[in-house]
Protein backbone atom coordinates (compact mmCIF):
# COMPACT_ATOMS: atom_id res chain seq x y z
CA UNK A 1 0.00 0.00 0.00
CA UNK A 2 1.07 3.56 -0.92
CA UNK A 3 2.70 5.29 2.42
CA UNK A 4 1.89 9.10 1.60
CA UNK A 5 2.34 12.34 3.99
CA UNK A 6 0.10 14.53 2.07
CA UNK A 7 -2.28 17.59 2.28
CA UNK A 8 -5.12 15.75 2.73
CA UNK A 9 -4.69 16.00 6.47
CA UNK A 10 -8.30 16.09 8.35
CA UNK A 11 -8.69 18.81 10.26
CA UNK A 12 -9.70 16.91 13.41
CA UNK A 13 -6.22 15.02 12.76
CA UNK A 14 -4.35 18.59 12.95
CA UNK A 15 -5.68 19.09 16.53
CA UNK A 16 -4.56 16.01 17.28
CA UNK A 17 -1.35 16.65 16.03
CA UNK A 18 -1.01 19.56 17.68
CA UNK A 19 -2.05 17.92 21.42
CA UNK A 20 0.86 15.41 20.46
CA UNK A 21 3.33 18.18 19.70
CA UNK A 22 2.21 19.88 23.22
CA UNK A 23 2.66 16.73 25.02
CA UNK A 24 6.12 15.85 23.01
CA UNK A 25 7.46 19.42 24.38
CA UNK A 26 6.46 19.15 27.74
CA UNK A 27 7.57 15.31 27.95
CA UNK A 28 10.96 17.18 26.41
CA UNK A 29 10.85 19.92 28.97
CA UNK A 30 11.03 17.26 32.20
CA UNK A 31 13.60 15.80 30.07
CA UNK A 32 11.62 12.26 29.07
CA UNK A 33 10.94 12.61 25.42
CA UNK A 34 14.31 10.69 24.10
CA UNK A 35 15.58 7.23 25.96
CA UNK A 36 13.22 7.48 28.82
CA UNK A 37 10.14 6.96 26.56
CA UNK A 38 11.34 4.33 23.97
CA UNK A 39 12.59 2.26 27.25
CA UNK A 40 8.52 2.57 28.11
CA UNK A 41 8.89 4.94 31.13
CA UNK A 42 5.87 6.48 29.78
CA UNK A 43 3.41 4.54 27.95
CA UNK A 44 3.45 6.77 24.64
CA UNK A 45 1.61 3.69 22.21
CA UNK A 46 -1.61 4.24 22.51
CA UNK A 47 -1.41 8.11 22.35
CA UNK A 48 -1.89 9.85 18.92
CA UNK A 49 1.49 9.97 17.79
CA UNK A 50 1.96 6.60 17.45
CA UNK A 51 -0.26 5.85 14.93
CA UNK A 52 0.04 3.44 11.52
CA UNK A 53 1.18 4.60 8.43
CA UNK A 54 -1.00 6.82 6.35
CA UNK A 55 -3.09 5.90 3.44
CA UNK A 56 -3.44 7.56 0.18
CA UNK A 57 -4.79 8.91 -1.78
CA UNK A 58 -8.17 9.04 -0.28
CA UNK A 59 -11.36 10.37 -2.02
CA UNK A 60 -14.18 11.34 -0.43
CA UNK A 61 -17.02 8.41 -0.97
CA UNK A 62 -20.45 8.40 -0.87
CA UNK A 63 -22.98 8.17 1.73
CA UNK A 64 -21.14 9.97 4.35
CA UNK A 65 -22.32 11.42 7.69
CA UNK A 66 -22.02 14.56 8.48
CA UNK A 67 -22.84 13.48 12.64
CA UNK A 68 -19.65 13.80 15.21
CA UNK A 69 -17.22 11.35 14.80
CA UNK A 70 -15.92 9.11 17.49
CA UNK A 71 -12.17 9.72 18.81
CA UNK A 72 -9.58 8.11 17.20
CA UNK A 73 -8.55 7.04 20.90
CA UNK A 74 -11.63 5.46 21.11
CA UNK A 75 -12.64 3.63 17.87
CA UNK A 76 -8.56 2.33 18.33
CA UNK A 77 -8.43 1.41 22.18
CA UNK A 78 -12.61 -0.06 22.58
CA UNK A 79 -12.51 -2.94 20.37
CA UNK A 80 -14.56 -6.62 19.71
CA UNK A 81 -11.62 -9.30 18.83
CA UNK A 82 -12.25 -12.70 20.62
CA UNK A 83 -9.26 -13.83 18.65
CA UNK A 84 -7.24 -11.54 20.81
CA UNK A 85 -9.00 -11.34 24.01
CA UNK A 86 -12.78 -11.13 24.86
CA UNK A 87 -12.76 -7.59 26.96
CA UNK A 88 -12.70 -4.71 25.08
CA UNK A 89 -9.38 -2.81 26.12
CA UNK A 90 -7.16 -5.82 25.56
CA UNK A 91 -6.79 -6.78 21.74
CA UNK A 92 -4.91 -2.91 21.38
CA UNK A 93 -2.24 -4.64 23.64
CA UNK A 94 -2.38 -7.69 22.36
CA UNK A 95 -2.60 -6.87 18.44
CA UNK A 96 0.13 -4.38 18.43
CA UNK A 97 2.49 -6.47 16.89
CA UNK A 98 0.08 -8.26 14.85
CA UNK A 99 1.55 -9.19 11.33
CA UNK A 100 -0.62 -7.98 8.16
CA UNK A 101 2.28 -8.43 5.89
CA UNK A 102 2.42 -10.39 3.24
CA UNK A 103 -1.09 -10.81 3.26
CA UNK A 104 -2.67 -13.50 1.03
CA UNK A 105 -6.71 -13.97 0.53
CA UNK A 106 -7.92 -17.04 -1.22
CA UNK A 107 -10.87 -16.54 -3.25
CA UNK A 108 -12.66 -19.48 -4.11
CA UNK A 109 -15.82 -21.23 -4.56
CA UNK A 110 -18.10 -20.13 -6.70
CA UNK A 111 -16.58 -17.86 -9.03
CA UNK A 112 -14.48 -17.52 -12.84
CA UNK A 113 -11.08 -16.66 -10.96
CA UNK A 114 -10.73 -18.17 -7.82
CA UNK A 115 -6.78 -17.70 -6.93
CA UNK A 116 -4.47 -16.67 -3.87
CA UNK A 117 -4.51 -12.61 -4.09
CA UNK A 118 -1.56 -10.57 -2.38
CA UNK A 119 -3.52 -8.16 -0.50
CA UNK A 120 -1.93 -5.26 -2.53
CA UNK A 121 -3.12 -6.99 -5.89
CA UNK A 122 -6.48 -6.66 -4.42
CA UNK A 123 -6.96 -3.23 -2.87
CA UNK A 124 -5.98 -0.57 -5.41
CA UNK A 125 -4.42 1.82 -3.14
CA UNK A 126 -5.54 4.49 -6.29
CA UNK A 127 -9.35 3.75 -5.36
CA UNK A 128 -9.77 4.16 -1.85
CA UNK A 129 -12.03 5.79 -0.30
CA UNK A 130 -13.34 7.76 2.74
CA UNK A 131 -16.88 6.36 3.98
CA UNK A 132 -17.68 8.08 7.54
CA UNK A 133 -20.21 5.66 8.78
CA UNK A 134 -22.20 4.87 11.99
CA UNK A 135 -21.55 1.79 13.67
CA UNK A 136 -23.84 -0.05 15.58
CA UNK A 137 -22.88 -2.66 18.07
CA UNK A 138 -25.33 -5.90 18.96
CA UNK A 139 -23.84 -4.79 22.54
CA UNK A 140 -26.22 -1.33 22.20
CA UNK A 141 -23.21 1.10 21.88
CA UNK A 142 -22.12 2.71 18.80
CA UNK A 143 -19.90 4.79 17.25
CA UNK A 144 -18.90 7.18 13.68
CA UNK A 145 -16.14 5.81 12.27
CA UNK A 146 -14.06 7.44 8.88
CA UNK A 147 -13.24 3.99 7.28
CA UNK A 148 -11.08 3.58 3.96
CA UNK A 149 -11.77 0.99 1.98
CA UNK A 150 -13.01 0.26 -1.57
CA UNK A 151 -16.92 -1.23 -2.41
CA UNK A 152 -16.70 -4.90 -1.99
CA UNK A 153 -19.17 -4.78 -4.91
CA UNK A 154 -16.45 -3.52 -7.28
CA UNK A 155 -14.45 -6.98 -5.87
CA UNK A 156 -17.45 -9.32 -6.58
CA UNK A 157 -17.37 -7.85 -10.04
CA UNK A 158 -13.88 -8.82 -11.35
CA UNK A 159 -14.19 -12.19 -9.39
CA UNK A 160 -17.10 -13.06 -11.89
CA UNK A 161 -19.55 -14.90 -9.18
CA UNK A 162 -21.43 -17.83 -11.02
CA UNK A 163 -24.91 -18.11 -11.76
CA UNK A 164 -25.01 -20.77 -8.93
CA UNK A 165 -23.40 -18.24 -5.88
CA UNK A 166 -26.01 -17.07 -3.64
CA UNK A 167 -23.78 -16.33 -0.78
CA UNK A 168 -20.46 -14.53 0.03
CA UNK A 169 -18.73 -16.30 2.99
CA UNK A 170 -15.77 -14.39 4.75
CA UNK A 171 -13.25 -15.96 7.30
CA UNK A 172 -10.77 -14.69 9.73
CA UNK A 173 -6.84 -15.91 10.23
CA UNK A 174 -6.38 -18.83 12.29
CA UNK A 175 -3.13 -18.57 13.74
CA UNK A 176 -3.14 -19.07 17.60
CA UNK A 177 0.62 -18.19 17.98
CA UNK A 178 -0.38 -15.02 17.20
CA UNK A 179 -4.01 -14.67 18.42
CA UNK A 180 -3.87 -15.80 21.94
CA UNK A 181 -8.20 -16.11 22.24
CA UNK A 182 -7.43 -18.96 19.14
CA UNK A 183 -6.42 -20.93 22.10
CA UNK A 184 -9.69 -20.82 24.16
CA UNK A 185 -12.94 -22.62 22.81
CA UNK A 186 -14.21 -19.10 23.11
CA UNK A 187 -16.17 -19.38 19.55
CA UNK A 188 -15.68 -22.53 17.27
CA UNK A 189 -12.74 -20.95 15.50
CA UNK A 190 -11.89 -19.44 12.57
CA UNK A 191 -14.36 -16.81 12.67
CA UNK A 192 -16.92 -16.99 10.13
CA UNK A 193 -19.29 -14.22 8.66
CA UNK A 194 -21.19 -14.15 5.10
CA UNK A 195 -23.74 -11.92 3.15
CA UNK A 196 -26.28 -12.59 0.76
CA UNK A 197 -24.46 -12.02 -3.24
CA UNK A 198 -27.11 -8.39 -3.22
CA UNK A 199 -25.67 -7.73 0.29
CA UNK A 200 -22.30 -7.85 -0.58
CA UNK A 201 -22.22 -5.93 -3.53
CA UNK A 202 -24.77 -3.17 -2.52
CA UNK A 203 -22.87 0.11 -2.70
CA UNK A 204 -22.97 0.95 0.99
CA UNK A 205 -20.68 -2.76 1.92
CA UNK A 206 -16.82 -1.89 1.78
CA UNK A 207 -13.62 -3.98 2.65
CA UNK A 208 -11.71 -1.49 5.10
CA UNK A 209 -8.31 -1.25 5.15
CA UNK A 210 -8.00 2.18 7.07
CA UNK A 211 -9.59 4.02 9.18
CA UNK A 212 -8.98 8.20 9.86
CA UNK A 213 -6.60 8.13 6.52
CA UNK A 214 -4.24 5.15 8.40
CA UNK A 215 -4.32 1.95 8.14
CA UNK A 216 -5.93 -0.51 10.09
CA UNK A 217 -4.31 -1.13 13.52
CA UNK A 218 -4.51 -4.57 14.92
CA UNK A 219 -7.63 -4.25 16.93
CA UNK A 220 -9.50 -3.21 14.06
CA UNK A 221 -8.79 -5.81 11.64
CA UNK A 222 -5.99 -5.38 10.05
CA UNK A 223 -5.36 -5.17 7.10
CA UNK A 224 -8.57 -6.17 5.68
CA UNK A 225 -12.26 -6.03 7.36
CA UNK A 226 -15.80 -5.75 6.38
CA UNK A 227 -17.87 -2.44 6.78
CA UNK A 228 -21.59 -3.23 6.70
CA UNK A 229 -23.31 -0.33 8.41
CA UNK A 230 -26.91 -1.16 8.69
CA UNK A 231 -25.84 -4.16 10.33
CA UNK A 232 -24.46 -5.34 13.79
CA UNK A 233 -21.09 -4.95 14.19
CA UNK A 234 -20.53 -8.81 14.48
CA UNK A 235 -20.93 -9.07 10.50
CA UNK A 236 -17.77 -6.59 10.10
CA UNK A 237 -15.46 -9.59 10.11
CA UNK A 238 -11.80 -8.70 10.88
CA UNK A 239 -8.54 -9.96 9.42
CA UNK A 240 -9.84 -11.55 6.51
CA UNK A 241 -7.74 -14.66 4.67
CA UNK A 242 -10.68 -16.05 2.50
CA UNK A 243 -13.84 -15.25 0.28
CA UNK A 244 -15.63 -17.78 -1.03
CA UNK A 245 -18.76 -17.63 -3.19
CA UNK A 246 -21.49 -20.00 -2.11
CA UNK A 247 -24.81 -21.26 -2.98
CA UNK A 248 -26.03 -22.10 0.32
CA UNK A 249 -26.42 -19.58 3.45
CA UNK A 250 -22.95 -19.72 5.21
CA UNK A 251 -22.66 -20.46 9.29
CA UNK A 252 -21.61 -17.84 10.68
CA UNK A 253 -19.50 -17.91 14.39
CA UNK A 254 -22.22 -16.09 15.76
CA UNK A 255 -25.38 -18.07 14.95
CA UNK A 256 -23.16 -21.38 15.50
CA UNK A 257 -22.91 -20.65 19.28
CA UNK A 258 -26.39 -19.62 19.55
CA UNK A 259 -28.72 -19.41 16.55
CA UNK A 260 -31.65 -18.19 19.42
CA UNK A 261 -29.36 -14.69 20.24
CA UNK A 262 -27.72 -13.79 16.76
CA UNK A 263 -29.56 -14.69 13.63
CA UNK A 264 -27.95 -14.51 9.69
CA UNK A 265 -29.21 -11.09 8.80
CA UNK A 266 -27.95 -9.18 11.89
CA UNK A 267 -29.92 -6.13 10.59
CA UNK A 268 -29.74 -3.50 13.36
CA UNK A 269 -33.82 -3.56 14.29
CA UNK A 270 -34.61 -1.64 17.30
CA UNK A 271 -38.06 -3.24 16.96
CA UNK A 272 -36.84 -6.85 17.60
CA UNK A 273 -34.68 -7.29 20.83
CA UNK A 274 -31.54 -9.67 21.97
CA UNK A 275 -33.09 -12.45 23.68
CA UNK A 276 -31.30 -10.89 26.61
CA UNK A 277 -31.45 -7.24 26.54
CA UNK A 278 -33.17 -4.36 24.36
CA UNK A 279 -31.95 -3.06 21.32
CA UNK A 280 -35.02 -0.15 20.99
CA UNK A 281 -31.60 2.58 22.23
CA UNK A 282 -28.08 2.87 22.27
CA UNK A 283 -25.37 4.38 23.91
CA UNK A 284 -23.27 6.64 21.60
CA UNK A 285 -19.75 7.28 22.87
CA UNK A 286 -19.36 10.63 23.78
CA UNK A 287 -22.86 11.39 24.34
CA UNK A 288 -24.67 11.94 27.77
CA UNK A 289 -27.70 10.06 26.90
CA UNK A 290 -28.97 7.14 25.18
CA UNK A 291 -30.50 7.90 21.58
CA UNK A 292 -33.04 6.33 19.61
CA UNK A 293 -31.75 3.23 17.80
CA UNK A 294 -32.91 3.48 14.14
CA UNK A 295 -33.95 0.88 11.69
CA UNK A 296 -31.19 -0.22 9.83
CA UNK A 297 -28.70 1.64 11.84
CA UNK A 298 -30.56 4.79 9.58
CA UNK A 299 -29.88 3.30 6.42
CA UNK A 300 -33.27 2.00 5.30
CA UNK A 301 -33.51 4.45 2.47
CA UNK A 302 -30.74 2.95 0.78
CA UNK A 303 -31.25 -1.04 1.85
CA UNK A 304 -34.78 -1.62 2.99
CA UNK A 305 -35.89 -2.79 -0.19
CA UNK A 306 -33.44 -6.03 -0.41
CA UNK A 307 -35.79 -7.16 2.77
CA UNK A 308 -39.34 -6.44 1.16
CA UNK A 309 -41.79 -8.71 1.95
CA UNK A 310 -38.95 -10.68 4.65
CA UNK A 311 -40.13 -11.35 8.15
CA UNK A 312 -37.55 -9.79 9.76
CA UNK A 313 -39.07 -11.20 13.14
CA UNK A 314 -38.30 -14.57 11.93
CA UNK A 315 -35.05 -13.19 9.54
CA UNK A 316 -33.59 -11.56 12.20
N1 LIG B 1 -12.68 -11.87 13.42
C1 LIG B 1 -13.46 -11.12 14.21
N2 LIG B 1 -14.16 -10.13 13.65
C2 LIG B 1 -14.97 -9.35 14.43
C3 LIG B 1 -15.10 -9.59 15.82
C4 LIG B 1 -14.33 -10.64 16.38
O1 LIG B 1 -14.36 -10.93 17.58
N3 LIG B 1 -13.52 -11.38 15.55
N4 LIG B 1 -15.96 -8.82 16.58
C5 LIG B 1 -17.08 -8.17 15.86
C6 LIG B 1 -17.83 -7.24 16.69
S1 LIG B 1 -18.89 -7.90 17.83
C7 LIG B 1 -17.77 -5.89 16.50
S2 LIG B 1 -18.79 -4.85 17.37
C8 LIG B 1 -16.81 -5.29 15.55
C9 LIG B 1 -15.94 -4.27 16.29
O2 LIG B 1 -15.09 -3.61 15.38
P1 LIG B 1 -14.11 -2.48 15.92
O3 LIG B 1 -13.33 -3.02 17.08
O4 LIG B 1 -13.24 -2.09 14.77
O5 LIG B 1 -14.99 -1.32 16.37
O6 LIG B 1 -15.94 -6.25 14.96
C10 LIG B 1 -16.58 -7.47 14.59
N5 LIG B 1 -15.67 -8.30 13.86
MO1 LIG C 1 -20.43 -6.17 18.36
Amino acid sequence: MLIRRGPDVRSSEITDERLYLKRREFLQAIGLATAGVAAGAIDLGAQAGRRPPRLGPVVKGPYGTAEPMTPYETVTTYNNFYEFATDKESPARLAAAFRTRPWKVKVDGECAHPADYDLDDLVRPQALQERVYRMRCVEAWSMVIPWVGIPLGDLVKRFEPTSRARFVEFTTLMDPRQMPGERQPVLDWPYVEGLRLDEATHPLTILAVGLYGVELPGQNGAPLRLVVPWKYGFKGIKSIVRIRFVARQPVSAWAREDSREYGFYANVNPHVDHPRWSQATERRFGEPSRRKTLMFNGYGDQVAGMYAGMDLRKNF
